[in-house]
């Protein structure tokens, strides 16, 4: 019942199981993988594909003898287990040369390096399939505001946006992208911090039409934000091009955790929100194993992610048949349509009417809700226990 199908999308960064357990405070726990025996992995766990950064795959170094062998084995690896590669995303952020940011740097010759860096991975990641291009800035802001004008930051970045979107149309790519906010972590503080900041930036593009954004469970929460009204906001716009699914304790270092690890309130809303509303897009899984696990911990963890959201979608379905949750809130969104002459298109006459409407605030406040109740019954429900 809980096995993961492709219709289900959903997919894993070659990063995310293919992280060695390094971390500031020490070394790797685990031996690294070659990309194509990561999809094997990712085959025998039931994932439907598979995203990668540029250098996930081709090394920084690599001669171009030593790309094609790595892309016929990936290709191959590809091939025999059916996993597919729906989106792609460049690594802007782990060569020194983005110290001080990629697209936002001080430095024009970085900000050059980064666009030419992002074609060639734009098209290494439409050579592989992918339909969608996550640009995700960790090195875009600061550690000092004396260092940067923030203006300029957000004029290059948008250059570099447009410029981009135009070399795709130009290219012929079908390729959307999708912007990834995060307040902080590699830098103090990250340009464009949350998704409602990428949704205002968007929207100042020559392209808005190609650009949505990939929100992040963890990046939301790190910043204390309610994740699934951000992913709202975003459908709401019909901008929610992709998704990023983990765990994260509020205020505290980025954990990566597995999918419902933590807050599995939030996990079932977020999946209710997404089933509710006929999202078509990936389901992915940004995060990793614990530092602790080996290998079979690894599959163990990306079972673990799917097998949740699974059986969360189970409950968001059991939550829209139970007949007591459904005649709460039926209840308390019951309207008898009396207010609906003023709703809708202005007008003077409906604001004068509105204007000489009497209101009983004392009656209308008085009527006790019974959210808690409701609360109650999803904790019942969850808990397994309805
Ligand atoms: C992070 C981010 C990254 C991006 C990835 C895709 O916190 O490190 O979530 O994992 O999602 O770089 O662009
Ligand atoms: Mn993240
Ligand atoms: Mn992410």
């Amino acid at each position: 019942m809980y096995t993961p199908k492709p219709e289900h999308k959903f997919t894993f960064g070659l990063w995310t199981v293919g992280n060695i357990g390094r971390d500031p405070f020490g070394g790797p726990t685990r031996e690294s993988k070659t990309p194509a025996e990561l999809v094997y992995l990712l085959g025998e766990v039931g994932a439907y594909g598979v995203n990668f950064h540029d250098n996930d795959l081709i090394p920084i170094d690599a001669t171009l003898t030593e790309a094609d062998a790595i892309k016929k084995d990936f290709r191959k690896a590809l091939d025999d287990t059916g996993v597919v590669v729906p989106m792609a995303t460049t690594n802007l952020f782990g060569d020194p040369i983005f110290k001080d940011g990629a697209f936002t740097s001080n430095d024009s010759k970085v900000r050059a390096y980064a666009i030419q860096k992002t074609m060639n991975s734009i098209d290494l990641g439409v050579e592989f399939g992918a339909s969608n291009y996550v640009f995700w800035g960790g090195r875009e802001g600061t550690e000092t505001d004396s260092s940067k004008s923030t203006v300029d930051a957000i004029k290059w970045n948008r250059e570099a946006m447009n410029f981009l979107c135009e070399y795709v149309l130009d290219k012929g790519y079908d390729l959307k992208f999708a912007l990834e906010a995060k307040p902080n972590e590699p830098r103090a503080d990250i340009f464009n911090p949350t998704t409602g900041h990428m949704l205002a930036f968007i929207e100042t593009l020559d392209h808005p039409e190609m650009v949505g954004v990939n929100p992040e469970v963890a990046h939301e929460h790190m910043a204390g934000l309610n994740f699934i009204h951000s992913v709202a906001q975003a459908w709401e716009a019909g901008k929610l091009f992709h998704i990023d699914l983990n765990d994260q304790y509020p205020g505290r270092y980025d954990q990566d955790l597995r999918f419902g690890s933590r807050d599995i309130k939030a996990a079932f809303y977020l999946v209710k929100f997404l089933e509710d509303v006929g999202y078509e897009g990936m389901r992915h899984f940004d995060a990793h194993a614990y530092r602790t696990e080996d290998y079979e911990g690894v599959k163990d963890f990306a079972r673990g992610c799917m097998r949740t959201y699974l059986m969360l979608k189970d409950k968001a379905a059991q939550f829209n048949a139970d007949a007591e949750i459904q005649a709460l809130l039926e209840e308390t969104t019951a309207d008898d349509g009396s207010m609906d002459q003023y709703f809708g298109k202005y007008s003077a006459a409906k604001a004068q009417a509105l204007k000489a409407q009497a209101f009983d605030r004392t009656a209308i406040s008085s009527r006790g809700l019974q959210y808690e109740r409701l609360d109650q019954l999803t904790i019942d429900l969850l808990l397994g226990t309805r």
